[in-house]
């Protein structure tokens, strides 16, 4: 089954092995695209090119997406080198360490600036610099999470970055729309990658996680890659503007306690 022959994919966020853009990458490779790589700067690049190589991609391009000029050129190498392209992948998120602690009501203005820049507008100024290459019948695609909805302690002023990108999808597809261009999010649920490593509490978070959810399991990147290709394939061809969940149902739940074995026995 190659639900992605013929469509070419560039792919934002990838970081390192254990990063969700891999785990997207990776089930596009095997669904027969065509893919170029994105990372936030040099200091990633021994860690991103090895990865590259192993599914046979040559365009693998820095991209600071603080910078337009940054966006601007990578926009333009991949001109050259694909032409046209189908599918975009947004798989980008970051706040200042100090934001992800304590009260949200400390959020500082730069912190607030921080966030809603690299984690929201960063999907906008992408979507409008490839804009004038995207396929009719390709898509965007970007990762949430449901502290956009509902409070994580210490998630914080990226909840709230989460809730604007969420919009921006909806404004997007809107836009998008008469170029048959669709734009939807996932949003995951905890993954253990290195945006989650050493926030306060994720631990406890990540195994609570699996014994709650109606499905009982974790989320690998693997599930999301999964569904990520489905949501950039034709098979969604009339889906747009949505948040999907890729969360074991964890998201149903109004009262999310912990699961007892044998409940059957209940
Ligand atoms: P990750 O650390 O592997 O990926 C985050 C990426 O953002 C990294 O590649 C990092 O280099 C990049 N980035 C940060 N600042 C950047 C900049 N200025 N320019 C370019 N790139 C920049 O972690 P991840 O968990 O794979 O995160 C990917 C996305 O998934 C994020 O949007 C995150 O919020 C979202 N998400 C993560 C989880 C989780 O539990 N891990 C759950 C739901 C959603
Ligand atoms: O979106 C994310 C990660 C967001 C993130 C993480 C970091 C850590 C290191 C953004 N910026 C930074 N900046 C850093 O300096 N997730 C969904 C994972 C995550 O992060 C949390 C969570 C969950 C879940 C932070 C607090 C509480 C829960």
């Amino acid at each position: 089954m190659q639900l992605l022959a013929g469509k070419t994919a560039l792919i934002f966020g990838v970081a390192n092995k254990r990063s969700i853009a891999w785990g997207i990458a990776q089930a596009f490779h095997q669904h027969g695209a065509r893919l170029g790589l994105s990372y936030a700067g040099p200091a990633l690049e021994r860690r991103v090119r090895p990865l590259a190589e192993s599914l046979g991609v040559s365009f693998v391009e820095p991209c600071d997406v603080g910078s337009d000029e940054e966006i601007a050129r990578v926009a333009e190498k991949a001109r050259s080198a694909f032409g046209e392209i189908d599918i975009l992948v947004h798989s980008i998120g970051f706040a200042l360490r100090e934001e992800l602690q304590g009260p949200y009501y400390n959020t500082s203005r730069e912190g607030f600036h921080v966030a809603m820049d690299i984690s929201v507008y960063s999907f906008v100024a992408l979507a409008r610099a490839f804009q004038p290459m995207l396929r009719p019948g390709g898509a965007l695609l970007t990762l949430t999470y449901y502290g956009s909805e509902k409070v994580a302690p210490n998630y914080n002023v990226m909840g709230v970055a989460k809730a604007a990108l969420e919009a921006s999808t909806r404004y997007l597809a809107y836009d998008f729309g008469p170029h048959n261009v669709r734009v939807n999010a996932i949003s995951a649920g905890p993954i253990r990658t290195l945006a989650a490593a050493g926030v306060t509490g994720f631990k406890d978070m990540y195994r609570q996680f699996a014994e709650t959810a109606p499905l009982g399991q974790e989320i690998t990147i693997e599930d999301v890659g999964n569904t990520a290709v489905y949501l950039c394939s034709d098979l969604a061809a009339k889906t747009t503007g949505e948040v999907v969940f890729v969360d074991a149902g964890y998201n149903i739940l109004g009262v999310p306690v912990k699961r007892r074995e044998m409940e059957e026995n209940d």
